[in-house]
């Protein structure tokens, strides 16, 4: 007689295939699905209560996703290019919520770009994943802001502009989360998930996935045989969350140990070079010189745990704003008389 296996359960007592979502509709080998796995072995090894999480993202392959992790979670698939700004409002609304957010490289890199742009700047809590294939991929594979002029189509056509380098652009506008990966290293992608996961901030992570479909052909820069040759590790991550032992075999050898929001630490063992994600200076230079050798650098490329997040600077109510009658947010006569008061000259 075979004995029957009871499942494994994380700290809730859930199993794995409880934060799973609805069956896939991607294209089979469509890197996108790695992410979808990677996001709920995230948030299955730490324990979150997927109720307390929202998916938000916008259009695109990439943005209906949501739909197959965390089937316990509320989320908004919303409109194209707009995924910032229905998350940093849905946020505001109760902070006490994980905001995650999906999003494409034509949905934040083109159309949605002014609202990525100003969400960076304002800091709202957010995993913000790009799931970057370099192409369209749900209006049949043209170029996208993030194709590399070197980089043809199936069709052997070039793009005309330069692309735009999403996590040098994060850097730039003040970003305290850049990271990039690929939808095939879970080993990489897991751990930065978690840390963005207990950021309080926007963690940026750039992840490369190949579309099998429309750019996954032997000279495209954003196929599994590119990133497979020039994909450059930075570090080999490992997370360890607030209630873990230290991990001894992270003890030895050249690490980088960072201390996230909620006390859980990220040890990066460092693996081409000497390299400190807290220095936005090398930061810059680390991506450039990887760039212009045609490298895809991969890892936690800054960090920057001291900025505070939106919610910290804007005196919101401790009751959360969503659980506020009319009453208390309509102001007396008196009280708006005097707002209006203090605006005129
Ligand atoms: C306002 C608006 N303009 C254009 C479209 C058509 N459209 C839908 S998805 C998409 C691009 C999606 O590309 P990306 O964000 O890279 O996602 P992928 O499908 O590659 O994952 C476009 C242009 C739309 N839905 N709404
Ligand atoms: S078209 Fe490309 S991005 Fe869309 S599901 Fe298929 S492989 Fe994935
Ligand atoms: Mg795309």
């Amino acid at each position: 007689m075979t004995e029957e296996k009871t499942p494994a359960t994380n700290a809730l007592g859930l199993t794995k295939a409880q934060y799973g979502g609805l069956p896939s509709t991607m294209c089979k080998g469509c890197g996108h699905d790695r992410i979808s796995e990677a996001v709920i072995q995230a948030c299955y090894d730490l324990g979150i209560d997927g109720r307390t999480l929202i998916k938000m993202s916008g259009i695109g392959c990439s943005s209906k996703t949501p739909a197959y992790f965390l089937a316990q979670s509320m989320g908004l698939n919303s409109t194209h290019g707009r995924m910032p700004s229905f998350a940093t409002g849905a946020h505001m609304a109760n902070t006490s919520m994980i905001p995650l957010g999906v999003s494409g490289d034509g949905d934040t890199a083109s159309i949605g770009m002014g609202q990525f742009v100003h969400m960076i700047r304002r800091n709202p809590k957010l995993v913000y994943i790009v799931e970057n294939n370099g192409v369209y991929g749900l209006t049949k594979g043209q170029f996208s802001a993030t194709a590399d002029r070197e980089s043809p189509s199936k069709r052997g056509l070039f793009p005309r502009e330069e692309s735009i380098d999403l996590c040098g652009m994060a850097l730039e506008l003040g970003s305290t989360f850049v990271a990039r990966s690929f939808s095939g290293d879970k080993k990489q992608l897991i751990p930065l998930l978690k840390a963005a996961l207990s950021f309080d901030g926007v963690a940026f992570i750039d992840v490369i996935s190949p579309c099998v479909t429309f750019n996954n052909h032997a000279e495209s820069t954003k196929s599994y045989t590119h990133q497979k040759e020039m994909g450059v590790s930075f570090h080999d991550p490992h997370y360890v969350a607030p209630q873990e032992p230290i991990d001894i075999d992270y003890e030895q050898g050249e690490l980088h140990e960072v201390t996230l929001h909620d006390g859980s630490r990220l040890m990066l063992r460092k693996l081409e070079r000497h390299y400190d994600p807290s220095d936005r200076s090398a930061a810059f230079q680390n991506l450039h010189e990887t760039r212009s050798k045609g490298e895809i650098l991969t890892g936690l490329i800054y960090i920057d745990v001291s900025q505070p997040a939106l919610a910290k600077t804007s005196e919101l109510t401790a009751e959360p704003l969503s659980s506020l009658e009319q009453g208390d947010l309509r102001p007396a006569i008196g009280v708006l008389e005097k707002v209006n008061e203090s605006f005129r000259m």
